[in-house]
């Protein structure tokens, strides 16, 4: 019991003194988390430090949860960084030249112990809503599937009328402006605003995975399996991703463009979408070959 936690004056003011730089660097961190949110929905953006900025309630909860754990984490180097400090500037053998020989405090060890758990208890709580909102299927408005392929992406609307395209990348040569390197794509996935869009995804080869930043997205694309996710967009444009899961040398080229478009342009999309792409193989037949091979084995 002899360790002497006294709070004198020093350890006081040291204390009032780190407060206010948590509340500094707290400050800033908000500052740079608005500031990176506002900038680059849909794609990277240069120098950016944080996720990119949320079009879909799920990347919104993420988004929040990401800060949520930042301002945890913050504190908590904080208050090490402050005892490290005292303990270097107080205990030192200048300062403290005959060391306690204490080596127990039932109190300090009980709190360092619950303390931690509660922190974890706190993080766990709307981690777990986090996971659920992700993988808890709301009713879905359309289905769009996704199959992965070495080194492309192919998708069917079967909702409306199950046609299927492929979507590969724009090589740099032939980008048009405002075209982002290895993110453009030559068929874009349209898809309606607002409206519940349940993914489904698989693969035709090897493992590759689905993922959108500012939908929250990433599921992985497995042969033989049908995995399913989903996003809400809520604003339109054009959102871009790219396959997650190393699949091979052409792994770094074959992103994702995602178009969100009004109900009605929607609408026309899919009458002409359903013409340009009559005719075209269904990826839901290989697919449906690799469930069957699983299956056979
Ligand atoms: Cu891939």
């Amino acid at each position: 019991m002899g360790v002497t936690f006294a709070m004198n004056s020093w350890v006081r003011n040291a204390a009032r003194r780190a407060a206010g730089l948590a509340g500094g660097v707290l400050g800033m961190l908000a500052l740079a988390f608005t500031g990176a949110a506002l900038a680059g929905t849909g794609q990277p953006s240069p120098w950016q430090i944080n996720l990119q900025g949320a079009a879909s309630p799920v990347m919104e909860s993420i988004h929040s949860f990401h800060f949520f754990l930042l301002v945890i984490i913050v504190a908590v180097v904080l208050l090490v960084l402050a005892l490290l400090v005292v303990v270097m500037v107080r205990f030192n053998e200048k300062a403290n030249p005959v060391p306690s020989r204490t080596t127990h405090h039932t109190m300090i060890e009980v709190a360092w112990t619950v303390v931690p758990v509660l922190i974890l208890v706190a993080i766990a709580i709307p981690s777990f809503r986090l996971l659920f909102l992700q993988l808890d299927l709301p009713k879905a408005d359309i289905t769009v599937k996704v199959t992965g392929h070495q080194w492309y992406w192919s998708y069917e609307y079967p909702d409306n009328g199950a046609f299927s395209f492929d979507s590969l990348m724009v090589p740099e040569a032939d980008l048009k402006p405002g075209q982002p390197r290895l993110l453009a794509v030559d068929n874009d996935v349209v898809v309606p605003v607002n409206k519940i869009v349940r993914i489904q995804v698989t693969a035709a080869d090897v493992i590759h995975s689905f993922a959108l930043p500012s939908f929250g997205v990433k599921i992985d694309a497995l042969p033989g399996r049908l995995n399913e996710s989903w996003f809400q967009a809520t604003k339109e444009g054009i959102y871009y991703g790219q396959c997650s899961e190393l699949c091979g040398k052409d792994h770094a080229f074959m992103p994702i463009a995602i178009r969100v478009v009004s109900e009605a342009e929607f609408a026309a999309w899919v009458e002409t979408a359903k013409q340009e792409f009559a005719g075209a193989p269904a990826p839901a037949r290989v697919a449906q070959g690799d469930v069957a091979g699983v299956a056979a084995r």
